[in-house]
């Protein structure tokens, strides 16, 4: 869910289409590799300081504090469906429930309303501290059921909000019927260091830029660097058939306000087949100062995909493939 500031310092925002409308004014440091066959770094992070989240349905099971500071979250996908989750730091006296109540449900109406149910203008007006207090602060990439995505963000003290925002083949955000917690991150300071990587990422007014060359196969680091004001995150998918691949499927299911109310709309599952989605990571938003975050990822040889969460009319910047040898 992106703040309206994000909209307002980028022309292309996540939520631009709430901006445009204008309705809602009312408002890892110690790995360990199993195994080269394995698509992610599944059981490959053993570490004291490693926060694990996991979803065994609609739900997120994840501790209610963990320490400031480099944080790496192994997340289990235990289900039959496709997850991923975000973090967004909200206002400490916001509660979870106030989130739910303010955020997730008016704009889940705002998504009926822009299928052409008839939908109250004060049930989708969303609360506007979300639009000027809020902000992404990490989170992993889209990630397969029986997977586990790795990603680490340098975390403030604070009141997050831990949130899945895929949807149901019926529309509805997985937020809505249950994918949504709160944690808090305390002062305590964790013994954590920054990961180191080997493969470079950087998101800018440009797009989605690979910085290095990746070949080989195996466990890799990613940076991902955030330009000052950048929305856009990255996802890793594994093309299963590149020769045949309809890319396009994939380019307009990526992003959640893509083909709203047609067959083919974003975010919504099944996702297109052909597709391996192996993690990645959520934009950490700042609009004046550059961020990182990190993720792994199990490379095999093959053909992947870096690509973005991104309206269509841009996502060729946010779109980059290679193949592993
Ligand atoms: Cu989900």
């Amino acid at each position: 869910m992106r703040p309206l500031k994000q909209m307002t310092t980028s022309l292309y925002g996540k939520f631009l289409i709430l901006f445009l409308l204008g309705i809602f004014t009312i408002s890892c440091e110690k790995e360990e590799l199993n195994s080269t066959n394995l698509e992610t770094a599944d059981a490959s992070v053993k570490s004291m300081n490693t926060v694990k989240i996991t979803s065994t349905g609609m739900n997120f099971d994840a501790p209610d504090e963990i320490p400031q500071g480099w944080t790496t979250f192994s997340y289990k996908n235990k289900t039959s469906e496709l997850h991923f989750f975000i973090l967004v730091k909200i206002p400490d006296d916001k509660t979870l429930e106030e989130y739910h109540q303010e955020v997730t449900v008016p704009f889940n109406n705002y998504l009926k309303f822009l299928r052409g149910e008839e939908i109250e203008p004060e049930e989708m007006a969303i609360a506007g501290w979300f639009f000027t207090e809020a902000y992404n602060t990490g989170g992993s990439g889209l990630i397969d059921p029986g997977k586990t995505a790795v990603s680490s963000v340098n975390l403030e003290p604070g009141n997050y909000i831990i949130e899945c925002y895929v949807k149901l083949p019926n529309g509805d955000f997985h937020s809505l019927v249950g994918m949504l917690d709160q944690m808090t991150v305390t002062n305590e300071v964790s013994t954590s260091k920054e990961p180191k990587a080997d493969v470079s990422i950087r998101i800018d007014g440009n797009g989605l830029n690979l910085e290095d060359e990746i070949k080989r196969p195996g466990l890799h680091t990613f940076s991902v660097d955030f330009a000052p004001g950048s929305t856009a995150d990255v996802h890793l998918v594994k093309i299963e058939n590149p020769d045949n691949a309809n890319r396009e499927l994939l380019k307009n299911w990526i992003y959640w306000g893509n083909n709203i109310g047609q067959t083919n709309e974003g975010l919504m599952t099944p996702a297109p087949e052909g597709f391996s989605f192996i993690g990645g990571t959520q934009e950490f938003f700042d609009s004046e100062n550059d961020k990182r975050t990190y993720f792994q990822a199990v490379l095999k040889p093959g053909t992947y995909a870096l690509v973005s969460e991104v309206p269509y009319n841009i996502i060729d910047e946010h779109y980059i493939e290679f193949t592993v040898e």
